[in-house]
């Protein structure tokens, strides 16, 4: 019988990611999508007619109630969230209501209408902030760092709740930083890569930036989303770090994707204090040894060839989007 899986996040980074690998492994795949006023299916594009839409949003429990009964899923990938760091000090209630309670509306919604369904939470690397202990690992306490991070606290451990008190079969993943072409432009990775694209082709000539000493675990999304699958197909449900085990500062992500088209990035980057967080958090390394163990997960793509892999995009993009432009104001 053909499995059923509800994405929800489907738009985004990792949702894109997870739809493909889904759809490649013969799943009927649902996405939920909150409404827009203009369509936001950059990512999906090319999935988009292969995809089941339902209408809904994560703080909205009786659209996911509804969703939930339509899809009838198997498989239940709640990837939805206000998921930017930095946005969540400006709003805090926002990221509280979407990022940590709404995670609790979801679970309800799968344990009214399909208990069965197994259900993967997507945690964060940021639930560990401060870290008391390098590298984190699964029974490495949290210490978050940011209204955000504090909400993926709440949404981790409602999930365990939800598997201990109701028996379900809910996995929560605290993936690091992964990284893609499709990544949000405000991101540092994808920020640094826009801007070397529109750097070199003469279309920008600064790039404002915060704290270039933070250390990140770096990984590519479409590894990751790998894991996610794997995790709900085990006999019992767990939670898994996941991570690559190496760590790289922001100074050294703009050394690469400077260096790859040939520039340097102390002739372009300007330190700007609003790109400076109220709480930082310095350091993240995963140890992802019981997934490696346990799920059989590994990586493919590494931190250099990832930079490397989202400049090129970039340069495409840009390219062709600046052609465009040319075009338009010849006529
Ligand atoms: P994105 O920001 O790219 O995607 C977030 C998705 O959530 C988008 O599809 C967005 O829709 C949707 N969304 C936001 N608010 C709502 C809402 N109220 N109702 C319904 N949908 C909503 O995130 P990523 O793909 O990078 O990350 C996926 C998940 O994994 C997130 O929960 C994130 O916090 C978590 N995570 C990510 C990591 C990373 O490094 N990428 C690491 C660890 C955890 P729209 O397109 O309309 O905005
Ligand atoms: P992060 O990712 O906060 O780790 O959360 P982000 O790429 O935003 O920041 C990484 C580090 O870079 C520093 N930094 C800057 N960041 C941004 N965005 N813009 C800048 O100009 C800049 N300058 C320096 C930041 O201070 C930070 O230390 C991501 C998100 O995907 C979360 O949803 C996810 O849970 C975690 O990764 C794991």
């Amino acid at each position: 019988m053909q499995k059923r899986a509800l994405v929800t996040g489907v738009t985004g980074q990792d949702g894109s990611y997870l739809a493909e690998f889904l759809l490649e492994k013969g799943y009927k795949v649902y996405g939920l999508r909150r409404r827009t006023s203009t369509p936001n299916y950059e990512n999906v594009e090319h999935i988009k007619d292969r995809i089941h839409w339902l209408s809904g949003d994560l703080t909205d429990l009786a659209s996911l109630i509804e969703a939930v009964k339509t899809s009838d899923p198997d498989e239940v990938y709640n990837l939805a969230a206000q998921s930017f760091v930095a946005a969540s000090w400006p709003q805090p209630l926002l990221t509280g209501q979407i990022t940590a309670l709404s995670v609790t509306n979801m679970l309800e919604a799968v344990r009214i209408m399909k208990p069965t369904a197994r259900f993967y939470q997507a945690s964060s690397s940021e639930m560990f902030g401060k870290v008391v202990e390098t590298p984190q690992k699964e029974t490495t306490p949290f210490y978050p760092r940011s209204p955000y991070g504090v909400a993926k606290v709440y949404g981790h451990w409602i999930t365990v709740n939800y598997r201990e008190s109701f028996n379900m079969f809910a996995c929560s993943g605290i993936l690091f930083n992964h990284e893609s072409p499709r990544r949000g432009l405000e991101f540092v990775t994808r920020k640094v890569t826009d801007a070397v694209a529109r750097i070199k082709l003469g279309i920008q000539s600064e790039l404002r930036m915060g704290n270039m000493d933070s250390l990140r675990d770096w990984g590519f999304a479409g590894d990751y989303i790998k894991a996610m699958w794997l995790m709900l197909q085990q006999e019992e449900a767990d939670d898994y770090v996941i991570s690559t085990g190496e760590m790289h500062t922001v100074r050294e992500l703009l050394e690469v994707a400077f260096s790859y088209v040939g520039l340097n990035y102390e002739d372009y980057v300007v330190i700007d204090p609003e790109f400076v967080r109220p709480a930082e958090v310095d350091l993240l390394l995963g140890d992802c040894t019981k997934a490696k163990e346990k799920l059989g997960w590994t990586l493919d793509v590494g931190f250099e060839q990832l930079i490397k892999m989202m400049v090129d995009e970039d340069m495409k993009r840009v390219k062709a989007e600046d052609r465009y432009n040319q075009l338009m104001l010849s006529h």
